[in-house]
């Protein structure tokens, strides 16, 4: 089947009781069993619930993974990720990668005895020269939240199997409609479904994709134990939003390409991240592993104080956290997603306070550019 059918169809059938076409909202913490060890496969909301279960079976066919675990929020279910490690394993972290990430990894996970070594995924060098044989885990972010940096996905993969560790992509940024990183050698993908998958900025969650049976199986055992559950409603909300995703991350490509286009001719501008522009470092590797550069596009406007002033002037794009919603926001990274990394890494990495970043939307373009155009002036 194509993306689109799938997307539409995938994992989901009408209810057999009414014929309702649409997957119901499964409102409900938990299910009548008709004697001692007699249920109907569902005994607790915790540990299945029929609204997830068609989530989770949608997101893994466009993944074309075998399994999708759901979890309450992006964030959840890279933690769950690690609680699949132990003390003294070591991981491998894309150097810039979401400041959450960066976060759980540094000021919660480290107490647990995890080690991170955070490196530049787009030098392989280096990536090779980060492996010990603690290394059990290479974490990658590709394109990087906010400076857009892409990772060669494959020839990582291929270095991390040499050296007995499981790759991770978070794959948020690109949807599997443009990277499929199971399909490129990686174990393990994650999402923040809050994000383009849900598309709608109405709900929070995070979803796992695996092919391997004992990764799943020990994911869902996660799942049931920890509780980071999504609720039903908001399972239903990721499902609906998938249905559209084809739809709209054609236009939101369309409109990044255009406002891309647009900002590189507007005067004053630092620097500007986008995998579209033919001159970004890593160009050719976008075009090779993904079919589209997304819609998130950073510009440095040269400092704090003209930053706050474009933030403040926007009308039609919103200053907020988040990205992948059909409307346009714009968002400070330094302060904002990337607030709890230490200054010297965000100088390290561009991460500067005159950078903002731009969630394009799929308004119509020339209201963005409007905007946009007024806001920088
Ligand atoms: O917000 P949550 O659903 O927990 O997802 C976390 C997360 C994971 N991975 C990436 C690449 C992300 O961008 C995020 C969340 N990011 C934002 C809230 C943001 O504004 O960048």
């Amino acid at each position: 089947m194509g993306f689109s059918t799938d997307a539409i169809h995938g994992g989901q059938s009408p209810e057999e009781r009414s014929g309702a076409v649409i997957t119901p909202i499964y409102q409900t913490s938990t299910y009548k069993q008709d004697g001692i060890g007699q249920h109907r496969g569902y005994e607790y909301a915790r540990t299945a619930n029929p609204t997830r279960e068609a989530l989770e079976r949608n997101i893994a066919i466009l993944e074309g993974g075998k399994h999708g675990v759901a979890y309450s929020s992006g964030m959840a279910a890279t933690d769950t990720i690690l609680k699949l490690f132990r003390p003294g394993d070591e991981v491998i972290v894309t150097h810039n990668v979401y400041g959450g990430t960066y976060r759980l990894f540094e000021m919660v996970l480290r107490d647990f005895g995890l080690v991170f070594k955070h490196v530049d995924t787009t030098d392989l060098k280096e990536v090779r020269s980060a492996f010990t044989s603690s290394t059990r885990l290479v974490f990658l972010e590709s394109p990087t939240n906010p400076v857009l940096q892409v990772s060669d996905i494959a020839a990582i993969c291929e270095i991390a199997h040499e050296n007995n560790a499981v790759v991770c992509v978070d794959n948020t940024f690109m949807t599997p409609y443009f990277q499929k990183p199971l399909s490129l050698g990686a174990d393990i993908v994650v999402h923040s479904t809050t994000k383009y998958l849900n598309g709608h900025s109405d709900m929070v969650g995070g979803m796992v994709i695996v092919n391997d049976d004992q990764i799943a199986e020990r994911l869902r055992y996660l799942q049931n134990c920890v509780g980071a559950v999504p609720g039903p409603f908001d399972c239903w909300l990721a499902l609906r939003g998938t249905k559209t995703l084809a739809v709209r991350m054609k236009q939101h490509e369309e409109n990044s390409r255009r406002i891309a286009a647009f900002l590189r001719e507007q005067p004053g501008l630092e620097k500007i991240y986008y995998p579209g522009y033919d001159d970004h470092p890593q160009h050719d590797l976008a075009r090779r592993q993904a079919t589209g550069f997304g819609s998130i596009i950073a510009l440095d406007v040269g400092s704090l104080g003209r930053a706050d002033k474009v933030l403040r002037s926007v009308r039609l794009f919103t200053l907020a956290e988040s990205l992948g919603g059909v409307e346009s926001l714009i968002s400070h990274p330094a302060s904002m997603t990337h607030g709890s990394v230490p200054k010297s890494e965000k100088d390290k990495l561009g991460v500067t306070d005159g950078l903002v970043r731009l969630s394009v939307g799929i308004e119509d373009v020339e209201d963005l550019e409007a905007d946009l155009k007024q806001a920088l002036a």
